[in-house]
This record gives C-alpha cells, sequence and structure tokens, in this order.
C-alpha cells in the first residue's frame, strides 16, 4: 500500500521539483560558494553560474568574473548578449540573462575586487536592474554603499551597453573600441570591468584597463573583479 501511494505521488513530486529550478543563487540554500546551475529564463535555460555565498550574507549571482586573464574581453555585441567564458574562471554571464534576472527579482548590486598586494574593496548598491535589448539593455543604479572603493560608476546611470561593433554610449567616439572593453559607457568611463587585463600599474596606455579609478586610479589594472547581483527580498520557500 505504501508503495503504491508513492508510485501515484512520482508525478506530482517530479513537477513539484521542476518549480523549485533555482532561478539565481539565492534559490540554493546551505551550500559553500562555487559554480552551480541555474534557470533564469525558465526549465529550459539551465546556465551555470559561480555563486558567492560568503560576502556579506552570500546568495550572490557572479554575472561577471575576472580573476587571472584567461578569457578575451573584447568582444563583439552578440558574445556579450548570449554570454561567454567559464563559470569557474572568468566570464560574462550575458545581457539577456541579466535582464531576465533583475526584471523578475528586484536586484542589488554588489562589485568585489582585490588588486596585486593582496587588498581586497568593494562597492554597493541597492537597486541595480537592467532593461531590455529594444531599450539597449539600458542599465538602472541607484544606491550607492561605500566598502572602501569608492563610487566609480557615478556615470552609467541610465546608459545603454556599447561593444566596439554596437556603439551606444554618449560620447562622439566609440568608447569600447578606444578603451577596449565593453560595458556601460558614457562619455567613456570611470571603471572598465571588462577591459584588458593588465598586471597591476601600468601607464603606457590610457585607462585600457580593469580600472577601478576611485579605488586605484586609471593607470591601475585590478587583479580581480566580480559584479554580482541578489534580490532585495529573498523569496521564501515555504516550508513543507
Ligand atoms: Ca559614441
Amino acid at each position: 500500500m505504501e508503495m503504491l501511494l508513492v508510485l501515484l505521488l512520482l508525478p506530482v513530486l517530479g513537477s513539484c521539483s521542476d518549480l523549485l529550478l533555482p532561478l539565481d543563487c539565492s534559490d540554493i540554500h546551505n551550500q559553500p560558494s562555487g559554480v552551480y546551475t541555474i534557470y533564469p529564463i525558465g526549465a529550459t535555460s539551465a546556465i551555470q553560474v559561480y555563486c558567492d555565498m560568503d560576502s556579506l550574507g552570500g546568495k550572490w549571482t557572479a554575472f561577471q568574473r575576472r580573476t587571472d586573464g584567461s578569457v578575451n574581453f573584447y568582444r563583439p555585441w552578440d558574445q556579450y548578449r548570449l554570454g561567454f567564458g567559464f563559470a569557474a574562471g572568468e566570464y560574462w554571464l550575458g545581457l539577456e540573462n541579466i535582464f531576465h534576472l533583475t526584471q523578475r527579482r528586484k536586484s542589488e548590486l554588489l562589485i568585489d575586487m582585490e588588486d596585486f598586494e593582496g587588498n581586497k574593496s568593494y562597492a554597493r548598491y541597492s537597486s541595480f536592474s537592467v532593461g531590455s535589448e529594444s531599450d539597449g539593455y539600458r542599465l538602472h543604479l541607484t544606491g550607492f554603499i561605500d566598502g572602501g572603493a569608492g563610487d566609480s560608476f557615478k556615470l552609467i546611470n541610465g546608459m545603454k551597453f556599447s561593444t566596439f561593433d554596437k556603439d551606444q554610449d554618449t560620447w562622439e567616439g566609440n568608447c569600447a573600441r578606444s578603451f577596449v572593453g565593453a560595458f556601460w559607457y558614457s562619455n567613456c568611463h570611470d571603471a572598465n570591468p571588462n577591459g584588458i587585463y593588465r598586471w597591476g600599474a601600468d601607464d603606457s596606455l590610457y585607462a585600457v584597463g580593469m580600472e577601478w579609478i576611485s579605488w586605484k586610479g586609471r593607470a591601475y589594472s585590478l587583479k580581480a573583479i566580480s559584479m554580482k547581483i541578489r534580490p532585495v527580498q529573498p523569496t521564501v520557500t515555504p516550508s513543507s
């Protein structure tokens, strides 16, 4: 009888587990930092991401991660739209995924960074979202909270995303091409997280490195930087 009950319940249990697919890292409970599979756009959208379960309470979904210069970030629009790299190393999650994640859940943003002397710092914003592709993946960012790095994202609120082959910045030139990256450039930047990976202090080419100027200036390329989001009010899973 018990066996029969279990068999009868199996289809129900199966459909329940579909509903519990993690949308982002905040749906993954009591696990260490590392690579997990999330489903930002439903059951057929499985994608691997790095979840930071340690910083400031954890549950952060990294959508950008630079650690060692192993992945080339100077890429065209289509690749920034869909994502590239490796969740265990360096990657960009893709603008379409970031759009869906931040539309479905009101999110905050954390930018963690590290220099080559082992110093760490961060900046945090209490509200972060990205618009649709038809609006150029326009960024909405407010509520700066200083973690020692200062605010180098002052210029990016309201900007559209630009790559070397899609100039949507507010400068007469092409910021992505001139500063060898891809970002929500304005006229052009105070931070270049997707710029060239260089090894610390280097002023040979102006502002092309992975900079965060309010912490290390324009002639210093960071050792590591990561941009992460978390729902402002994490979804509470009803206990059974
Ligand atoms: Ca331009």
